[in-house]
C-alpha cells in the first residue's frame, strides 16, 4: 500500500483538504477555511501544516476564539449546513474559550469543526503551562468540557487514531441527523508526531446530504390525520431550510389551503407575503399564528425542535382535540409532544403526504379565517414598525427602518436581548435565508461575529446586524476581522443602556427593578457609565455615525448601504415598550415566598397559566 509520511497535523489539513461537496451540481471544498488563534499548544504543529497549505485552505486570524466559532458557525448555517469551517485553539483558556460557541453549535444543530490543542499526550513536561491538573484522574484535561455539548469528540493520542476519528468526523458534520460540533483534541506532541499514512485516504471526496424518504406506516398514518382535519396548521422549523424545502413548502402549503407558521429557526422559509403565512408562531409569535395554533385539530410540525419559544412552553396547542404530526428527519424531534412521527427529510415527506392527499385540500372557512386573522395581524405590523417621531424610539420602530433598507435581498442577523422577539413577530422576510436568528441558544455576543460568517456565505447579500448594548458589550471584536478582511457589515446597535428585555421579565415576575438597566444597578450610587459606543465602534475600523431617531436613522442606512466598508449606526432607544400584540405565555417559575405584593399577584398568574400546560 502506497503511503506518505505526515505529522499528525499535517495529515489533518490535507484530509480536510480533500473533502468536498456538491451543491447543485458543482463541486466546492467542504470546509471554506480555518479559523486559528495560535498559541503554544498549536502554532508549531497545526499552525505549520496550515501555512503550508494556505492556498488550498485558507487560515483566518480572530480576536476570541468564541467569536471566530460563531463566526464558522453563522457561516455553516448561512450555507444550509452544506459547508463548514474548523477552528483550530491553543491549549487551556484558548480551548475552553471556544466552549460556549460549541454549545451554540450543538443547541443550533449546526456543523463546525473544533480543534483545540491538548497536553502532551506522553506526559513528559507535565505540568505544563495552563494545564488544568486533577489530582484524582490523569486522563482529563480543559478539552473534557467540550464533551458535553459535542456530536462526537476525541482525543488523538496516537497517530493510528486519526484517520478513524476524521472518518466519523465528517459523517456527523455531513449527516442530517447527527450534525452538531465535532471536537477533536489534538494533543500538542502529536500533533508534531510524524507517521505513514496511507495515501487513499487523502484521495478527493464529494460529500452529499442524505435525504431519507417516509417509512410507509408512518406516512399512511400522517397522511389520513391530515386528510381527516378539518382545521390544519403547519409549523415550519429550521429544518425546512437544512433540507431545501422552502420552494417544496411554499407550493404544499398553497396547493392545500394549509396556513403555515414559522418559529424563529424557520422564519423565511417562506415569503412574508405568501398567502399561507400567518407569521411567527409562540411567546414572540403573531396574533394570527398563535390563535390558528389554539383552534388547529392538526399541527404538522415541520423540521423543529418544538422549543418552548414555539410550544409557549407547552399551552399554544389548546384545542384539547388536536393531533400533533412530527415530520422531522430526527426520530428525537418527531415524537415530541406525543406526536405521530414521519421520520424523514421535511422535501421528501412533504412530496410523500402531497402524493397520498388526492384532491384534499384544508376547508375554505379554515382558510378564510387564516386569511383575516393574517390582515389584522399586517396592520399591527405597519403600526408597530411606522416612525412615530420619538427622540427614544422603540425596538420596533428602529426594525421597521432597518427592514425598509434592508428590502427584499438584505439578510438581517441576531441573536439576544430583547430584539429576536421583535424580530420574530415584526420583520418581513422578503427571501428564504434572509433572516438569520440565533435563537437556539440566544447567546449574547453572536451577532457580529455571526454576521461576519454570515457576509462570508453570501458576499454579495447586504448583511445587516442589529445588537443591543448589552449584547456589544460581551463580546464585539471581531468587527475589526469584518474590517480587515473587507467583509462589510452594516451594523445598528441599540442603546437602551443596559438588558432591557430582563428588565421587562423582571417586571413581569414581580421584581423590583434591580441589576438590569445600568441605572438600577450599584454603579447609580457610582458614576453611571455612559458608554461611547460610536468611539468604540470607531476604533475598531468602521465607519460610525449616531442618529437620534428614526428620521436621522433612515437617511444613515442610505449612506451605510453606499458604504464600501463595515458601516455603525448607534441610536438610543427607549428600554420599557415592547410589542403588546400577538405572544404568548413563556414558563419562568415565579417564587412562591416573597415580601413583595408584586410577586405574590405574579405567582397567581403564573399557577393559573401552569394549569394549561399540555403534558
Ligand atoms: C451569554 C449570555 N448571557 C446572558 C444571557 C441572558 N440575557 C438574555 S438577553 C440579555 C440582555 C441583553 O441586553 P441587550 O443586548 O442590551 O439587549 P436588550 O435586552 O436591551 O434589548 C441577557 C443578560 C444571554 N442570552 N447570553
Ligand atoms: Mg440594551
Amino acid at each position: 500500500m502506497d503511503s506518505v509520511r505526515l505529522t499528525v497535523a499535517q495529515a489533518v489539513v490535507r484530509y480536510l483538504s480533500a473533502q468536498y461537496v456538491e451543491i447543485d451540481g458543482q463541486e466546492l471544498p467542504l470546509f471554506a477555511g480555518v479559523w486559528a488563534i495560535f498559541g503554544h499548544g498549536n502554532v508549531a504543529g497545526m499552525g505549520e501544516a496550515l501555512h503550508a497549505a494556505r492556498d488550498l485552505l485558507p487560515t483566518y486570524r480572530a480576536h476570541n476564539e468564541q467569536g471566530m466559532a460563531h463566526a464558522a458557525i453563522a457561516y455553516a448555517k448561512a450555507q444550509g449546513r452544506r459547508r463548514m469551517m474548523a477552528c483550530t485553539t491553543s491549549i487551556g483558556p484558548g480551548a475552553v474559550n471556544m466552549v460556549t460557541a460549541a454549545a451554540l453549535a450543538h443547541v443550533n444543530r449546526l456543523p463546525v469543526l473544533l480543534l483545540p490543542g491538548d497536553v502532551f499526550a506522553t506526559r513528559a513536561p507535565d505540568p505544563v503551562l495552563q494545564q488544568v491538573e486533577r489530582f484524582e484522574d490523569a486522563t482529563v484535561s480543559a478539552n473534557d468540557c467540550f464533551r458535553p455539548v459535542s456530536r462526537f469528540w476525541d482525543r488523538i493520542t496516537r497517530p493510528e487514531q486519526l484517520m478513524p476519528s476524521l472518518r466519523r468526523a465528517i459523517q456527523v458534520l455531513t449527516d442530517p441527523v447527527e450534525c452538531g460540533p465535532v471536537t477533536l483534541c489534538l494533543p500538542q506532541d502529536v500533533q508534531a508526531e510524524a507517521h505513514d499514512f496511507p495515501v487513499f485516504v487523502f484521495e478527493r471526496t464529494v460529500r452529499r446530504t442524505r435525504r431519507p424518504e417516509p417509512d410507509r406506516d408512518e406516512l399512511a398514518a400522517v397522511t389520513a390525520a391530515l386528510r381527516g382535519a378539518k382545521k390544519p396548521l403547519i409549523v415550519a422549523g429550521g429544518g425546512v431550510f437544512y433540507s431545501g424545502a422552502c420552494d417544496a413548502l411554499a407550493d404544499f402549503a398553497k396547493r392545500r389551503g394549509i396556513p403555515v407558521a414559522e418559529t424563529q429557526a424557520g422564519k423565511g422559509a417562506l415569503v412574508w407575503d405568501h398567502p399561507c403565512n400567518v407569521g411567527a408562531i409562540g411567546v414572540t409569535g403573531s396574533s394570527a399564528a398563535n390563535e390558528l395554533a389554539a383552534e388547529a385539530d392538526l399541527v404538522l410540525a415541520v423540521g423543529t425542535r418544538l422549543a418552548d419559544f414555539t410550544t409557549a412552553s407547552w399551552t399554544i396547542f389548546a384545542n384539547r382535540g388536536a393531533r400533533l404530526a412530527g415530520l422531522n428527519v430526527a426520530a428525537f424531534d418527531a415524537v415530541k409532544g406525543d406526536a405521530l412521527p414521519l421520520v424523514a427529510d421535511a422535501g421528501r415527506g412533504l412530496a410523500a403526504l402531497d402524493a397520498g392527499l388526492g384532491d384534499w385540500s384544508a376547508p375554505l372557512p379554515w382558510q378564510a379565517l387564516a386569511q383575516e386573522r393574517t390582515d389584522v395581524w399586517t396592520r399591527v405590523v405597519d403600526r408597530a414598525t411606522a416612525d412615530a417621531g420619538l427622540d427614544l424610539p422603540t425596538d420596533a420602530q428602529v426594525l421597521g427602518a432597518v427592514n425598509r433598507a434592508a428590502g427584499r435581498d438584505g439578510t438581517i442577523v441576531c441573536a439576544a436581548g430583547g430584539l429576536p422577539g421583535e424580530l420574530h413577530k415584526l420583520w418581513r422576510s422578503g427571501r428564504p435565508g434572509g433572516y438569520h436568528l440565533e435563537y437556539g441558544f440566544s447567546c449574547m455576543g453572536y451577532e457580529i461575529a455571526g454576521g461576519l460568517g454570515v457576509k462570508m456565505a453570501c458576499p454579495d447579500r447586504e448583511t445587516f446586524v442589529m445588537v443591543g448594548d448589552g449584547s456589544y458589550m460581551m463580546l464585539n471584536s471581531e468587527l475589526a476581522v469584518s474590517v480587515a478582511m473587507k467583509r462589510k457589515l452594516i451594523v445598528v446597535l441599540l442603546d437602551n443602556r443596559g438588558y432591557g428585555c430582563i428588565n421587562r421579565l423582571q417586571n413581569a415576575c414581580g421584581g423590583a427593578p434591580f441589576n438590569n438597566l445600568l441605572r438600577d444597578t450599584h454603579y447609580k450610587t457610582e458614576t453611571l457609565p455612559d458608554i461611547d459606543f460610536a468611539g468604540h465602534l470607531r476604533a475598531l475600523g468602521a465607519v460610525t455615525e449616531k442618529v437620534t431617531g428614526v428620521a436621522q436613522l433612515e437617511q444613515a442606512l442610505e449612506r451605510a448601504k453606499a458604504s464600501p466598508v463595515t458601516y455603525a449606526i448607534v441610536i438610543d432607544t427607549d428600554p420599557l415598550p415592547s410589542t403588546r400584540d400577538g405572544g404568548a405565555w413563556w414558563d419562568v417559575p415565579v417564587p412562591e415566598l416573597s415580601t413583595r405584593p408584586e410577586v405574590a399577584a405574579a405567582r397567581e398568574t403564573y399557577v393559573a397559566n401552569k394549569a394549561r400546560q399540555r403534558r
